[in-house]
């Protein structure tokens, strides 16, 4: 049984229906259902759409939306090419068995594990001497078309604008194009102060824009390589496409080995990217001075009721039956808990960098309601997961807005020093952005978008698992609720005339 949802990545203003995020905003889509998306693309850039509904978007439903700049307009920066690329890692197990084995008691919890392969654009290899017998002939077979990496042909000295986007189920990934540096430009639809990476780590839900030079040996390829990061020990094979000289043979493999990308578990150059990235000076959008409201985000693994999960603030994220925004339009107040979560842990006492057990933890569907207009900061705090020594690498994702990154760090927050290094001169905004392992990252919104909206990790296990919260504003002025996103829980049949 397949059900399907599609979140858009734009802001949905006026329509938050449209945002496709399953128990937040909508019923699931059943089979043989159809469910029309319609929104106001209100900003030029580089997005993503995907399956919003339990492990979905693994299988594959996915894709890049690009939106042009108006007639006239014109961007910071010179291309004579535009092509995109979505990174992706790839499991030989379905969805349905992941999530299964997520949704055992942690005695019998099967974890979803590393990718067998590294997608570029839908391509990739996997270690063939893992390769079960009975495996058909065709699925080792190198020269078969199927297995030929994807290829990128430029033209000797032209610039590209490649627009790169991670949709990956777990990785933290590494990109880099044998002897091209990349000159950052865009990141989540936001116009970036130009700066230069050999190579660019990105994070699940996020996109780039680089530029690259045509400018090397014309008499070769060039590996485009993708490797994970931040998982020990990354075990999928380098991700491999080529970048092909034209007029070289596409299929000529490049004369070098491929690059085998940073080590793993440095996080130093992760975190120094993430600091370098601020909007480009011509487009800065200054953010408010102070908030309104503070919360601080533990995230924590823990066991709740025998079974493992995600928390934040030790509460672990579950969805109703019946979407939010129809529950709360509607005022079906039974459907969810009506507490308020957390919005702090004990600062003082918890340590980072330890592990616990967590044994105050719970799971909830209870929301943060927001007042509208208001200024909010989010301070998302790492921690040491229930293995020693470790610490991974979260992407959060924010419906429904653009946030200020306001700064990184590392080790615990301290709510009275660190907010003065806050960058209120020219943060970037985005809508994805990493928490490094025992680091900090702190995020500045204004919550002026009537609806209600998902701020989760977007590793999709960990979401599963209950990464996430939900925020409400401005409820009461949302317009007319369209029956099509009412077919499920105590919302069923209440669209109907
Ligand atoms: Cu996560």
């Amino acid at each position: 049984m397949e059900s399907d949802k599609h979140l858009f990545n734009l802001l949905q203003r006026e329509t938050p229906w449209s945002d496709g995020t399953e128990g937040v905003t909508q019923c699931p889509i059943l089979p043989g259902e159809t469910f029309k998306y319609q929104f106001k693309v209100d900003r030029p850039g580089t997005y993503l759409y995907h399956a919003h509904y339990g492990m979905q978007r693994t299988a594959g439903l996915y894709g890049l939306i690009r939106v042009s700049v108006r007639d006239g307009d014109s961007e910071p920066f010179a291309y004579d090419y535009d092509r995109s690329i979505i990174l992706n890692d790839w499991y030989h197990n379905s969805t349905y068995e992941q999530a299964t084995g997520l949704s055992l008691p942690s005695t019998n919890f099967i974890w979803v594990g590393e990718p067998q392969s590294l997608l570029i654009h839908g391509k990739g290899k996997f270690n063939c001497s893992s390769t079960v017998a009975s495996s058909p002939s065709w699925v080792c077979n190198e020269s078969n078309p199927e297995c030929s990496p994807f290829v990128i042909t430029v033209i000797p000295g032209k610039t590209y604008r490649l627009r790169i986007a991670s949709l990956t189920a777990l990785s933290a990934l590494s990109f880099e194009i044998e002897g091209h540096n990349m000159t950052v430009v865009e990141a989540d639809g936001h116009y970036v102060e130009p700066f230069v990476v050999k190579n660019l780590y990105i994070y699940s839900g996020e996109t780039y824009s680089v530029l690259i030079k045509v400018d090397q040996d014309p008499s070769r390829n060039y590996w485009m390589t993708t490797n994970v990061v931040s998982r020990r020990p990354p075990t999928a094979p380098t991700g491999l496409a080529i970048l092909n000289y034209y007029p070289n043979h596409p299929r000529r493999s490049p004369p070098t080995p491929p690059a085998l990308g940073p080590i793993w578990n440095d996080t130093e150059p992760r975190l120094a990217q993430s600091q370098a990235i601020k909007s480009h000076h011509s487009y800065i959008h200054t953010p408010p001075p102070t908030s309104d409201r503070v919360m601080v985000f533990l995230n924590t693994q823990n066991t709740i009721d025998g079974y493992r999960r995600w928390s934040v603030n030790n509460v672990s994220f579950n969805l109703p039956h019946t979407p939010y925004l129809v529950a709360l339009k509607l005022n079906l107040h039974h459907v969810f808990e009506q507490t308020t979560p957390p919005t702090g842990y004990d600062f003082k006492n918890y340590d980072i960098y330890s592990k616990h057990n967590n044994s105050n933890a719970t799971s909830s569907n209870a929301i943060y309601r927001l007042q509208f207009n208001a200024t909010i900061d989010i301070i998302l705090q790492n921690a040491n997961t229930m293995n020693i020594n470790d610490s991974e690498t979260h992407p959060w994702h924010l419906h429904g807005h653009d946030f200020w990154v306001l700064g990184h760090g590392k080790g615990k927050f301290d709510i009275y020093k660190d907010p003065r290094q806050y960058n209120l001169v020219n943060p970037i905004m985005k809508n994805t952005v990493p928490l490094h392992p025992y680091g900090w990252t702190a995020l500045r919104f204004k919550a002026d978008n009537p609806g209600v909206w998902a701020f989760h990790c977007h590793i999709e296990s960990h979401f599963y698992m209950g990464m996430g919260v939900v925020f409400e504003e401005g409820i009461e002025r949302v317009g007319s609720l369209p029956s099509s996103i009412m077919g499920c829980g105590d919302a069923r049949g209440l669209g109907r005339p």
